[in-house]
């Protein structure tokens, strides 16, 4: 499939985020404007615990978000380890336009999430707040790897829209009727890790990358080893090189494996790229990922990521 205006974004909860992005592109807007709104809705989900409001905390009970978003210019903005914000996408968008800078982290984001008008509120869900205690009993100070993954193989092989499994970052990428690229990543991060880490989510050419010449990448699983190999950036540069969207993110994944082959048979990671044409492809490590597209044919497709186990 190809063609202008069209968006994607990660796992089966992209579906509900492409309409609100389509709401925008089919009206003419702009790829950026499209991808800021989409990845607010599970960002304002208290259902969805790997993003935004009602997120998993981290091993201290705190709600920590990364999120960045970038546009055809080649503009970007970040935030990493923002806490009490629901819209950590917003924020990075004003990073990219109302600051000389590229990211803010921390305390020095959420002032300036405030200064910017942003409302101070408390993330934690009770049902985030219960899953943590829940934790707390085993207290393992090991990120949980692979969620998506674990909680597949008890699940039947087909995976429908709406069910318990649909859970992790948003990666959402959009080409609009101007053949404009933009892109947006927003997470609440690895369920319970320590305090301060920062994943790929927020990281421009890890979790998310975007050339307006040639197309944009997201990623969404353990962020350690999409950073290690800077992972959308990768994807992008081998759709220059002449990639399809598919094989390139196939390639990246198959560097991470080649890189720590013990490791990747444990963990999830999986890419997400869509190219100028309106191309778009996917893959992962472990079979369960999916992505949702949206175009004027079809709103609401969601298609099984291949993968390489
Ligand atoms: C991270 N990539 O923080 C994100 C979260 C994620 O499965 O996608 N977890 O590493």
């Amino acid at each position: 499939a190809a063609g202008k205006p069209i968006v994607i974004s990660t796992w089966d909860f992209g579906i509900a985020a492409n309409h609100a992005a389509w709401d925008v592109l089919s009206t003419g807007g702009r790829a950026l404007d499209a991808v800021e709104k989409g990845v607010q809705v599970p960002e304002a989900d208290p259902k969805n615990q790997s993003v935004g409001y009602g997120g998993l905390p981290d091993r201290d009970g705190k709600v920590t978000l990364d999120a960045c978003i970038m546009d055809e210019l080649g503009n970007c903005g970040s935030v990493a380890a923002l806490e009490h914000i629901m819209h950590p996408i917003s924020v990075a968008r004003q990073v990219m336009e109302k600051t000389p800078h590229v990211m803010l982290a921390g305390d020095g984001a959420l002032q300036f999430a405030l200064e910017n008008g942003f409302k101070k509120i408390n993330l934690l869900t009770p049902e985030s707040e219960k899953a943590w205690k829940e934790w707390l009993k085993t207290a393992k100070y090991e990120p949980i790897m692979n969620i998506e993954n674990k909680l597949y193989d008890k699940a039947s092989p087909t995976r429908l829209p709406g069910n318990q499994y649909n859970h992790d970052t948003i990666g959402m990428l959009a080409l609009d009727a101007n053949g404009n690229l933009s892109g947006a990543c927003t997470t609440s991060g690895m369920a319970f890790k320590l305090h301060g880490r920062v994943g790929d989510s927020p990281i421009i050419g890890a979790g998310l990358y975007v050339d307006n010449e040639v197309g944009g990448a997201t990623s969404t699983g353990v962020g350690e080893e999409v950073i290690r190999n800077v992972g959308s950036f990768l994807v992008v540069e081998l759709m220059r090189q002449g990639y399809p969207p598919e094989e390139a993110c196939k390639e990246a994944v198959m560097r991470i494996i080649k890189k720590k082959p013990a490791k990747a048979k444990e963990i999830q990671v999986g890419f997400l790229a869509l190219n100028k044409k309106g191309q778009y492809g996917a893959y992962a490590i472990q079979k369960g990922f999916s992505f949702a597209v949206c175009n004027a044919e079809n709103k609401d497709l969601l298609i099984p990521g291949k993968s390489y186990y």
